[in-house]
């Protein structure tokens, strides 16, 4: 048998790190033709936040907020990065482990790209092309190598053609990868949004006024700002939709079928309301509860044009990257509750993160059963014909939001001098109202809160007070009660499946 010399260790590494690195930017470039999320390396993330068992979903959000796809996207180059150099290090005498390797990523690129809702036939070529970056720079480079390891050519010769080929593919792969980057930017989203300009709605919100907020004295803002608002998605890449594009199809148990466009919406009168949104998966204390001034039209108008036959009782709605909820169709309909097709928040078009052009706002409800971002389709159905997506991960089918109470000031193991210590926070239970909070320290007496201005029952309730404490560790506990009478229960329980209870407490030190 034919003795094959070995290739030596890092320039097998590196053969491996090139043909992975060819593969993702051949597969990004055919992506910026055929549609971003048709790049395998997005593709796979998807598939991967898709796939992710529910607990470590929430260890992620929980612990990297909102920078969590940012840790997924940096886990999934560092992973990627080791099992190249381990395809490489596997090849030291024949190409063929490598290009093993490289062919079976290449099919799990190709099976995540079919998998995604948001892709049109075209975008397996994404993948196809990764594919053969990857398996034809392995052996090609690989062939180089050989060649030079065997000393077949002139050593100085083929070193040079090894280190040419391999910087051609280094500088190559960058090239194609930042063409892909920018032919998928090119659909100018920032533009479409732009070109939107200021919001004028026909019936704005009421101004805020200047006492409903304790912000002075660390209490959040009344209305929270765009980029601080919370945000929780599935989207590893945001959908990138124009406004001139976008469509809203109402269908299913409907007498008239719509197809709704964005200049339609526009032309309608738009109003404004003060809405304080929360998440599901919000701890108690937690961050996600923002509220903002939306601006849209009534859902309830859309819905009545299109004509609910009696059978529906349930509007299953489906977003632009195919994410998708159901909300009862009695919420939508209530004018009292006030359901809003939203396109604009705190005066501006809707950031692309909170789900540009257009998106769902359900005062009482909870995000994930009810605030669809991009939406781009609502069927009425049956309830029970169907199940969303939260509603497949153990998450209840229909959510209210919880009577719930947050204390923002002091902050957690704050330490203070004795005398009077100044406490604050926020509370909510929207669509009933807050008629009073109560907070008491070290297990003590409760003692009512001072409430801030009401601006209505769909937003929280700011609320203060204070206590005279001696040197010692303190702990201060918050209880709201809603205006039908109801007092937040003590009973802890988890955010799945229907959102947290149990009273907020902080510690803190006086010395
Ligand atoms: N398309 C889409 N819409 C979505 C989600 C999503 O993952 N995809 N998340 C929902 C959840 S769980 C919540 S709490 C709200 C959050 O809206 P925000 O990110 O604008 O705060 O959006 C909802 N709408
Ligand atoms: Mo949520």
């Amino acid at each position: 048998m034919e003795t094959t010399p070995r290739l030596r260790l890092p320039i097998a590494a590196l053969i491996g790190v090139l043909a992975v690195a060819s593969a993702l930017a051949a597969g990004h470039l055919v992506a910026g033709f055929v549609g971003t999320s048709a790049s395998p390396f997005l593709a796979v993330g998807n598939a991967a936040i898709d796939l992710t068992p529910e607990w470590l979903k929430e260890f992620a959000v929980r612990n990297f907020g909102t920078h969590d796809k940012l840790v997924l996207l940096i886990g999934m180059a560092v992973t990627l990065f080791l099992i190249a150099v381990v395809a490489g290090l596997l090849s030291r005498r024949t190409p063929v482990p490598g290009m093993v390797i490289a062919g079976v990523f290449g099919v799990v690129g190709i099976v995540a790209v079919l998998n995604r809702p948001d892709t049109a036939q075209l975008s397996v070529l994404a993948p196809i092309a990764s594919l053969l970056a990857g398996v034809g720079v392995f052996k090609w480079l690989h062939g180089i190598a050989a060649k030079r390891a065997a000393g077949e050519a002139g050593e100085g010769m083929s070193r040079r053609k090894f280190l040419y080929s391999s910087a051609g593919v280094a500088v190559g792969a960058g090239l194609f990868g930042g063409a892909g980057q920018l032919l998928s930017g090119s659909k100018d989203i920032e533009a479409s949004r732009a070109a939107i300009g200021q919001l004028r709605p026909k019936v704005p919100a009421p101004p805020i006024p200047a006492g409903a907020d304790f912000h002075a004295i660390g209490a959040p803002t009344f209305l929270t700002p765009n980029k601080d608002f919370y945000r929780i998605d599935t989207a590893f890449t945001l959908p990138r939709v124009l406004a001139e594009e976008w469509q809203l199809r109402i269908h299913g148990k409907v007498d008239r079928e719509q197809i709704i466009r964005f200049d339609d919406i526009r032309r309608r009168d738009l109003i404004e309301k003060t809405i304080t949104m929360t998440c599901v998966s919000n701890e108690v204390g937690g961050p996600y509860v923002s509220t903002a001034n939306f601006i849209g039209v009534p859902l309830r108008d859309l819905l009545m044009q299109a004509g609910i036959q009696d059978q529906a009782d349930q509007v299953f709605s489906t977003s632009a990257d195919g994410w998708t909820t159901a909300t009862p169709v009695a919420d939508l309909l209530d004018e009292e509750r006030g359901a809003m097709l939203a396109i604009g928040m705190n005066g501006e078009a809707l950031p692309l993160e909170h789900g540009f052009p257009a998106r769902v706002v359900v005062p009482g409800l909870y995000g994930y059963a009810s605030a669809i971002k991009w939406v781009t389709d609502m069927e009425l159905i049956a309830k029970g014909s169907r199940t969303f997506y939260w509603q497949d991960r153990g998450w209840a089918e229909e959510a209210p939001i919880k009577l719930q109470s947050r204390i923002d000031a002091p902050g957690p193991f704050a330490s203070f001098p004795p005398g009077k210590v100044q406490v604050a926070g926020i509370a909510w239970a929207q669509t009933t109202g807050i008629s009073k909070v109560e907070v008491r320290v070290d297990g003590g007496p409760w003692q009512e809160a001072e409430l801030a201005t009401e601006v209505n029952i769909n937003t929280w309730r700011q609320w203060r007070s204070e206590f005279d404490l001696t040197s010692g560790n303190h702990r201060v506990e918050v209880r709201a009660t809603d205006k039908a009478g109801n007092t937040q229960t003590q009973d802890r329980v988890p955010p799945i499946p229907d959102g947290a209870t149990g009273w907020h407490s902080i510690a803190f030190s006086v010395s």
